[in-house]
């Protein structure tokens, strides 16, 4: 079973991560790690705080020589931003002069937070509420996608769209339709998208979204979006139909879901499936060469909580950043006068960042799975697992079936 915790608050000293339970000799050096928690930086519509962040990990356990020891692995990034947090975050005393943050922003986990945790100031729950914890997600979930890479397991995104700016052709048909170019892998998704500032796979989409994005900060407001997240070369089994905790869509939807100020997820064609018939929504099962396969992939290549081989098709939705330049209503709690909500310096749109880190978790869940599946202690072993699993998947098929 592989696990991972995440600690660090936004303006802390640094976010740190243990990760547990890959095997022994799998292949990962830093720059794998720093490249995609740069990934996650990148986007148009970002605050401030990505121009002093530049994130690089730190290994501080588990990987000699660029390979992993089968120990915890823990990481490490650093918030360049301390330098000026010290005295509001210190864990020590607190100076007289730091003030106490007493109005709520609507939408945010303000209220909540010190409701449950019974703080005087709201900064207790900004910290560890903030968005900045999914940089010690992706760092930790980076080794699961280096590990699913030496299965052929390839994963990316796109931004499908932002404040309700749609493309005029949705790559998303392609993906249902089964209708894909050649060599089409999760990541050459996101070779093309991340060209884009706003990960759109097509130019006018990528102007039409940028227009609207400026409109929004030119109002003081922000924008949610949507978009895809597609694994490739996902081997038929992953995951289970025996128990609710061990469908593969359950664990995607929870792991997707709990990125922050995410609201929605499917898989396949989700909601729209529950418009059409029955005959419209499922795949018809087709024979290539000696191989079981569908002629569509609706199903988001999951059917029964089990993994079909196809492309794994997660769509989610981002509310919008909650922290608004020109803010709704809320409530001091320190007069009990109702005012503007407080302004924090944010982001107006985080959308690119968020399918970045949807990817990761993505990620997470396909190797929690694979790796309960095929176990090992080292990548050999894991590999001769798979491997003997993969080539005699059909045979068994084939051998089953012909004795009736
Ligand atoms: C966030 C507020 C902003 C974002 C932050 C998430 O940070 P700050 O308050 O320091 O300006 O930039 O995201 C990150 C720091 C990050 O690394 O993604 C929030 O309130 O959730």
């Amino acid at each position: 079973m592989i696990r991972f915790l995440t600690a660090g608050e936004s303006h802390g000293k640094a976010l740190t991560t243990i990760i547990e339970g890959f095997p022994s000799n799998l292949k990962i050096g830093i720059g794998y790690i720093n490249f995609h928690l740069k990934r996650r930086q990148a986007g148009y519509g970002r605050g401030l705080r990505m121009k002093i962040e530049t994130d690089t990990a730190g290994i501080l356990s588990g990987i000699r020589f660029q390979k992993t020891l089968g120990s915890p692995i823990s990481l490490m990034i650093k918030n360049k931003d301390w330098d000026n947090w010290v005295e509001k975050m210190t864990s020590d005393k607190r100076l007289a002069k730091v003030e106490k943050i007493t109005i709520p922003r609507p939408g945010h986990a303000d209220l909540v937070g010190i409701s449950k945790y019974n703080f005087d100031d709201i900064r207790n729950s900004i910290e560890r509420s903030s968005a900045r914890e999914t940089a010690a997600r992706v760092a930790a979930c980076s080794i699961a996608r280096r590990f699913l890479e030496e299965f052929g397991i390839s994963i990316g995104s796109f931004v499908e769209s932002i404040g309700g700016v749609y493309p005029k052709s949705n790559f998303a048909l392609n993906l249902f339709n089964n209708n894909l170019p050649k060599n089409f892998t999760g990541w050459s998704l996101s070779g093309q998208s991340d060209k884009s500032e706003v990960k759109a796979l097509d130019k006018e989409h990528e102007e039409k979204i940028i227009n609207k994005i400026k409109l929004a900060k030119k109002k003081g407001d922000t924008l949610g979006g949507t978009f895809y997240v597609v694994a490739t070369g996902v081997p038929v089994g992953l995951g289970s139909f025996v128990h609710y905790d061990t469908r593969l869509d359950a664990e995607i939807a929870r792991s997707v879901m709990s990125i922050n100020a995410v609201k929605a997820v499917s898989i396949g064609t989700g909601f729209e499936a529950a418009e059409k018939f029955g005959s419209e929504s499922h795949d018809e099962i087709i024979l290539k060469g000696n191989a079981l396969t569908r002629k569509t992939n609706r199903a988001g290549g999951i059917e029964g909580g089990i993994s079909t081989g196809l492309p794994i098709v997660v769509r989610a939705a981002m509310k919008p950043i909650a922290t608004l330049m020109s803010p709704i209503e809320s409530v001091d709690l320190h007069t009990m006068q109702h005012v503007d909500a407080r302004r924090e310096r944010s982001d107006f749109v985080a959308v690119p960042a968020c399918a970045v880190i949807a990817e990761s978790m993505l990620a997470w869940s396909l190797a929690k799975y694979f790796i309960e599946k095929f176990g090992g202690d080292s990548i050999e072993e894991t590999k001769d697992n798979y491997k003997s699993y993969t080539e005699k998947l059909n045979k068994r098929i084939n051998k089953n079936f012909k004795k009736l």
